[in-house]
């Protein structure tokens, strides 16, 4: 058993109550939170590492949708345009990857975990992502990435898929969870989909899709028309879109931990249905600003649970989650800003959690033990102001405890 306090205790429980002085004692879950009196006096002979002044402890952060293996971009792709990006995307896929070394990849899950991260969401699209995750401390929802539109193609990617998947499965444990993101309503063919959806039920996986990203897919998907019909004739000699966007949706019914990432252009009926599967919105504001110049209309999820992702460095300059939600809070500039950052801390902790289908992102009695612990430069007057300053002036952690374990 294990007992550490903090001059701020942020929750993130349905309350978004905030400790002043407040300590958590846990071991592998959290026993118990209370004020560090309290806890002094309830566990006399127990340790506490008491952190500094102006110290702040709260839920490891999780990242919902990340794509580590396309991290060696920097300045190769093209941004302001989703075809253009796509495009770029094709030209230069095999270097980028094979720059992605486990090295590489390990650097970057080490730096996330520095930046506050505890746990990912990680599209996995050929599995050479998977040694780094394994190793690191980071518990990682690895998510087995299903793309194709071609009818003539499906057995053999579908076995591809599958035998990913079974690799992953060696290694599940209760940091380490396969799962299966289908690529997107464009570029997956229903039967694709049916299959790989009636597996995930099946084995009860959580499933992730990327969905209705841009005006370019939209157009694509409602009208078989725009810049993805030149692409779609030249690459695939293709036509028409594989699936409507309703089309697509009907297919995840009974999906027990489901999101669907970006979501910018879906319709209110997609945002309808999006909440009747119960599912949840991977929120990526960089990404949707580098490639589409759009944004997502948070108040039109009205109760869909939204989650914070960075997406890859194929749409990022950055897999900090304090860096995504410093841009979070800056691009909805509508929002009242402590409101917002408080539904911002929410979404990047007990929301991921949720979408997930995992027990964390909450400092509560039996909760995953993942927390993380930093300072702020200087004292806060008023406990309102506490969550927007946390998003302004964090950059590192200095404590990143998973499971229990200090990491
Ligand atoms: O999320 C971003 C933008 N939207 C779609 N796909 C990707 C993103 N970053 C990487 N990808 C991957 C995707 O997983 O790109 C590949 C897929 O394997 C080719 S299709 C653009
Ligand atoms: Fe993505």
């Amino acid at each position: 058993m294990k007992i550490i306090s903090a001059n701020w205790l942020v929750t993130c429980d349905e309350n978004s109550r905030i400790i002043k002085n407040g300590a958590v004692v846990f071991d592998d879950k959290i026993i118990e939170v209370d004020s560090l009196l309290e806890i002094e006096k309830k566990y006399p002979n127990i340790e506490i590492n008491k952190l500094d002044k102006n110290s702040v402890l709260m839920p490891g952060l999780i990242n919902s949708h990340v794509h580590l293996e396309f991290s060696s971009n920097t300045t190769t792709l093209k941004y302001g345009n989703f075809y253009s990006w796509l495009n770029s995307v094709i030209k230069h896929r095999e270097e980028l990857i094979t720059k992605a070394t486990k090295e590489l990849i390990s650097t970057k899950l080490s730096r996330m975990k520095k930046t506050g991260t505890t746990t990912i969401g990680a599209i996995s699209s050929y599995s050479f992502d998977i040694e780094p995750c394994i190793k690191s401390p980071i518990n990682t929802v690895f998510f087995c990435e299903v793309i194709g539109s071609k009818a003539d193609m499906i057995d053999t990617l579908f076995a591809d898929f599958k035998s990913r998947l079974n690799n992953a499965k060696k290694y599940a444990s209760k940091s380490f969870i396969p799962a299966v993101a289908i690529h997107s309503p464009y570029s997956v063919h229903p039967f694709l989909l049916r299959e790989s959806l009636n597996l995930a039920r099946n084995e009860n996986l959580a499933v992730s899709a990327h969905f209705l990203e841009s005006r370019e897919e939209f157009d694509w998907l409602h009208k078989d028309e725009g810049s993805f019909l030149e692409f779609f004739k030249n690459f695939l000699n293709q036509e028409k879109a594989v699936s409507k966007p309703m089309e697509f949706l009907n297919h995840f019914t009974n999906i027990k931990n489901l999101s669907f990432t970006h979501c910018v252009e879906a319709s209110e009926r997609d945002l309808e249905k999006i909440k009747s599967l119960g599912a949840n919105i991977n929120h990526c504001v960089t990404s949707n600003r580098l490639l589409n110049n759009s944004k997502l209309d948070l108040l039109r999820l009205e109760d869909i649970p939204f989650t914070i992702g960075t997406d890859g460095l194929s749409s990022n300059n950055s897999l900090s989650m304090f860096d995504e939600l410093r841009n979070a809070l800056m691009a909805h500039y509508d929002k009242n800003i402590n409101d917002f950052s408080k539904i911002l801390l929410k979404a990047a902790t007990v929301n991921g959690s949720r979408a997930l289908g995992l027990n964390k992102g909450v400092i509560e009695k039996d909760f995953d033990a993942d927390m993380i612990s930093f300072s702020l430069p200087d004292e806060v007057e008023d406990i309102e102001d506490l969550p927007m300053y946390i998003i302004l002036h964090t950059k590192f952690v200095d404590n990143t405890i998973i499971g229990g374990e200090y990491v």
